[in-house]
């Protein structure tokens, strides 16, 4: 009996380990720049079909058909994540943060979001200055199954910045799902 509680107190002290060290990789040590990255609450309709919560907007040139709806269904956390459907004829749609945020080229970023989809061809996330330069980001094909982007690195300059996700050529029908989006000022 004597060994069995050691046993398991010691199994209680890894489990508690194990633990701290998930409650570490989950939230990564800085400042958050992202507003309402896990695109949760009341998505207001700011044009018709065009459903966006707090924190966010979209932008489209050219000619194209989309929609932004708030999607319930299996978000990657919490309530909801933003869902973009998508039938491009030219030009193109993005989803980005309202505000600008500044960036500094001797510090390092972490910029993470979850993403899945279907026939959306490559996905851009980057923080992009008003010259339409981009200063930290990457491109990546999603999947039907969540999945993370990752980037961290130095931005190539110290500007004031946009966070921007963006199907660069979606085919017919569409869709983009986006939830837990984090653009981290690290320590
Ligand atoms: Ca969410």
């Amino acid at each position: 009996m004597a060994v069995f509680s050691a046993w398991n107190r010691r199994a209680l002290l890894v489990v508690g380990l194990a633990l701290l060290f998930v409650a570490a990789a989950a939230s990564e040590q800085g400042k958050e720049l992202v507003v309402n990255g896990g695109l949760e609450g009341d998505f207001s309709e700011m044009k018709e079909n065009i459903f966006i919560p707090d924190g966010w907007v979209w932008n489209d040139w050219g000619s194209c058909s989309f929609n932004f709806t708030r999607q319930t269904s299996s978000p990657h956390s919490g309530q909801s994540c933003q869902r973009m459907e998508i039938s491009l004829m030219s030009g193109g749609v993005a989803l980005r943060q309202r505000q600008a945020v500044n960036l500094d080229s001797s510090k390092t970023y972490v910029l993470t979001g979850w993403f899945r989809g279907e026939d959306t061809g490559p996905v851009m996330m980057f923080v992009r200055a008003n010259n339409y330069q981009s200063l930290l980001g990457r491109t990546f094909t999603p999947t039907r199954q969540w999945k993370q982007v990752r980037i961290e690195g130095k931005p190539t300059r110290s500007d004031s910045a946009t966070l921007y996700i963006l199907p660069l050529n979606p085919n017919q029908s569409a869709y983009l799902e986006i939830d837990d989006v984090s653009l981290m000022e690290k320590e």
